[in-house]
């Protein structure tokens, strides 16, 4: 592997002995469950209908004897039944609207609002920003977490950012070029969305703009639309992973050598389960991704399943950070399809997808249930707009080798369907990949 620069914000943490860190995730780990008891009548009744109390914790292996918490508790105690302050502790209350059921809430202490500065100060750096960035911050803004966390990060680094939120693509550009803007951040499908419209203002992103960094996540990606982004934008893209419940952005980001995600592993303590028994797995194995807030005043979660499949690994990183990494996520135990029988994750369709020159990275699947209840699987993708412009045969050819490679990938046969560049809807924000006809009235 080659030098790369490496920046650390914070080294006596990000770069401490696994040992040491480990004495002190355990000191953290028995407080958190004690604040956690003593103040959330939630966990007063878990705990006792479990027969486990804080003083069970004396390793960290004993976090196993304490039960899950799932998004469902956060839902059942809507709004705010899982805080362990008064709302008048609270300095910032964000949601996510979630798909079904109520939105998840969550809430910030002055303290919590620290260390969210803290580990959004550590990604920027991770990526290589500084104080000379101008951060153009495409995340939105409002009770989604991305647009503030992105933003008490850039005033944590000093960094000015511009608060321009998702959406009016046009603007941005010339945001992006009269601004000086030297790192984006925003989701990778809206990366792409702003390469689009920056193409069909005949700009050329890399030339025109002073753009080098680019920090991406909140939806899942894969190696194929990296390499996509920093050709068509001209920058290093990097993988950013987090989720409202636990804090928002900030949980983990990847540094110059791209080996999985280094997790703020000093207040999110991760494992790894088996999502069908619960067991704990080791490193190096893939599971459901389990985390418990080791510093969060407001909202503390102690075991909270994320849904998210990873591996997570502890194996020396050369950028001298020991917070132990996560691999990209690679899809939710709750978003695979099951079509007629067939177990189908949406990462294996874009898998397939983005191995041909000749697409665009933008598709929809679509699920549907036939009148003589066999479900069907269709995918919708772009052609680049060389091949729309080859006509309709060369078309014809693309939709059968897709066709095939999605057969021989998913064995489920598949409907594909190459449509015009531009054809499908772009989102500001996380796109909407799936659409499950079969749950729909
Ligand atoms: O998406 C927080 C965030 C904002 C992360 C900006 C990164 C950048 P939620 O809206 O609560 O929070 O959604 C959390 O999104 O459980 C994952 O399934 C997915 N997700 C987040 N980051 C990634 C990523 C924010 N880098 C849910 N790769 C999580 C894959 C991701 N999936």
């Amino acid at each position: 592997m080659t030098d790369k620069k490496v920046l650390i914000w914070n080294r006596e943490f990000e770069t401490m002995s696994r040992s040491d860190l480990q004495k002190l995730q355990l000191e953290r780990l028995k407080e958190i469950v004690e604040w956690a008891t003593t103040h959330v009548p939630f966990y007063t009744e878990l705990y006792a209908n479990a027969g486990v109390s804080a003083d069970d914790v004396k390793s960290l292996e004993d976090i196993a004897r304490l039960p899950f918490t799932t998004k469902q508790d956060l839902r059942d105690n809507y709004p705010f039944g899982m805080f362990a302050v008064p709302l008048t502790e609270l300095r910032q209350i964000h949601a996510t609207s979630g798909t079904t059921g109520k939105m998840t809430v969550t809430g910030y202490t002055a303290k919590d609002l620290e260390v969210w500065g803290e580990t959004m100060a550590r990604v920027y750096t991770a990526a290589g920003a500084t104080h000379e960035d101008i951060v153009h911050n495409a995340y939105g803004y409002g009770l989604f977490t991305g647009g503030l966390g992105f933003h008490i990060g850039a005033e944590e680094i000093s960094a000015a950012v511009i608060p321009v939120s998702g959406g009016l693509s046009k603007r941005q550009i010339e945001i992006m070029r009269d601004f000086g803007s030297t790192v984006l951040t925003c989701t990778p499908s809206y990366a792409l969305v702003l390469a689009e419209e920056a193409k069909a203002m005949g700009m050329d992103v890399r030339k025109d703009t002073r753009l080098r960094i680019g920090i991406f996540g909140a939806e899942p990606w894969t190696e194929r639309m990296r390499l996509d982004i920093e050709e068509k934008l001209g920058v290093e893209a990097f993988d950013i992973y987090g989720l409202a419940e636990v804090i928002g952005p900030g949980v983990s980001v990847e540094c110059p050598y791209h080996t999985g995600l280094h997790i703020a592993e000093d207040h999110f303590y991760p494992e790894i389960i088996d999502p069908e028994s619960g067991e704990p797995l080791g490193y190096d194995q893939l599971g459901e991704l389990v985390f418990t807030t080791l510093t969060k005043e407001g909202l503390p979660l102690i075991r909270y399943r994320t849904r998210d499949r990873t591996i997570l690994r502890t194996d020396p990183c050369p950028c001298g950070r020991t917070m132990a990494r996560m691999e990209k996520v690679l899809g939710r135990t709750d978003d695979m399809l099951i079509i007629r029988g067939v177990n189908v994750f949406p990462s294996q369709v874009e898998h397939v997808l983005l191995e041909f020159n000749e697409l665009e990275p933008q598709y929809v699947i679509y699920t549907d249930r036939e009148k003589d209840s066999l479900d069907t699987l269709e995918v919708w993708v772009e052609a680049t707009q060389s091949l729309q412009d080859c006509g309709a045969a060369a078309i014809e050819g693309a939709t059968d080798k897709v066709k095939k490679a999605m057969q021989e990938t998913l064995y489920v046969s598949t409907v594909v369907k190459i449509v015009e560049p531009g054809s499908i809807q772009r989102s500001g924000g996380k796109a909407r990949r799936v659409v499950d006809r079969r749950e729909m009235p």
